[in-house]
């Protein structure tokens, strides 16, 4: 998955490059930079101090020293002030120099920390807004993979609006379904499992809607070669019609959905591929399906959107809602502590 939102200390991560929120000094201080610093060991001040500072908004490289990584992009945030000094635009420029930077120096995989979200001030949900648009945006056009290095969980928080809405909405329907679900089943079961002389009177209708709402047969197919020819379209070939169908090219549509271009490859080449379900979810962001073309998209992979599931709640919520950002939607997966999709 090319973006992905981890929580780790950075210095652990394993990548070619790791970012560092650094003052125009260049020359250490608190946060993420004291950590970097002390795990990097004296030689990252001693190259630090050739760089001549640093202004505002960009960046600069050195080598990781006694980190597990490559290089240390050292990025120079804005303190933030009232959001009206220009903030945004500078976080924004910290994050493109960076990858560009990253870009330069043949880095396939980066990670940023939350830049200016702790001493400077910048807070957390705008800080993440930011960097989470504007690596997007990068990722479209170039190939890399980004993670962006949360410490404490509170970073990650959607707008507590959308949070409301949705958790109001998991309410709404993670009750109905299971009421309405344990209710018809148990019926069902009661029904069928005494004799019909013993139905009280009106019961009979009763067991035709709980017949006609237990799941039906498939009907069986006379031979083989019969059940075979009835294979229907599959996951692969409904993805590629529908990509043809609102033309875009293939990058587009797995940039957007955040896929890897390896993973894509498989599945366009291999026409039974069994995709998981957060996969065939990003892709029926990308495409923007309604919904009824996300169930049926889930059905060939051999999944289904459930309402006894939070996951699936969620999505469903967000395509009601039109809304087919698929890093937006990631942030409301995992303020509700639900597995990201993509990838
Ligand atoms: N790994 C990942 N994230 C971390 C780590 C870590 N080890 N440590 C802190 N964070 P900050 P700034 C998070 O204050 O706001 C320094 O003195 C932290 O929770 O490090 O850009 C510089 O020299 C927060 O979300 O950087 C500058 O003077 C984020 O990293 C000034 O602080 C950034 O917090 C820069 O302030």
């Amino acid at each position: 998955m090319p973006l992905q939102i981890v929580r780790n200390d950075i210095t652990k991560m394993k990548v070619d490059a790791i970012v560092n929120a650094a003052n125009s000094s260049l020359l250490g201080g608190g946060g993420v930079d004291g950590c970097i610093h002390r795990a990097a060991g004296p030689e990252l001040l001693d190259e630090c101090r050739k760089l001549g500072g640093c202004r505002t908004g960009s960046a600069k490289i050195t080598g990781g020293y006694r980190l597990p990584c490559k290089y240390v992009i050292h990025a120079v945030g804005p303190r933030w002030q009232d959001g009206k000094h220009g903030e945004r635009e500078l976080l924004v420029s910290c994050y493109r120099t960076s990858l560009e930077l990253a870009k330069e120096y043949d880095c396939e995989t980066v990670a940023f920390p939350l830049i200016s979200s702790g001493i400077y001030g910048y807070p957390k949900d705008r800080a993440l807004k930011a960097a989470v648009d504007t690596i997007g945006e990068f990722l479209l056009e170039h190939d890399m993979t980004v993670y962006i290095v949360i410490f404490d969980r509170s970073a990650y928080r959607i707008s507590q609006k959308l949070f409301s809405d949705i958790e109001e909405y998991i309410d709404d329907h993670y009750v109905a379904a299971h009421t309405d679900h344990t209710d018809r089943r148990s019926e069902y079961s009661r029904l069928m499992s005494m004799p019909a002389e013993n139905h009280l009177p009106g019961e009979e209708n009763k067991v035709t809607e709980a017949v006609y709402a237990a799941p039906s047969a498939p009907r069986a197919a006379k031979t083989l070669d019969d059940a075979l020819s009835q294979i229907d379209e599959s996951f692969s070939e409904m993805l590629l019609r529908k990509i043809d169908e609102r033309k875009m090219t293939d990058a587009q549509c797995y940039k957007k959905a955040n896929i890897d271009r390896k993973l894509f490859s498989k599945i366009r080449s291999d026409r039974l591929y069994k995709p998981s379900k957060p996969t065939v979810i990003a892709f029926a962001i990308a495409l923007e399906l309604s919904l009824e073309e996300t169930k049926e998209m889930l059905m060939k992979a051999g999944f289904a959107l459930s309402r006894s599931n939070k996951f699936d709640i969620i999505i469903e919520y967000f395509i009601e809602h039109g809304n087919y950002n698929v890093f937006e939607i990631n942030e409301a997966l995992f303020a509700f502590d639900q597995s990201l999709i993509g990838g």
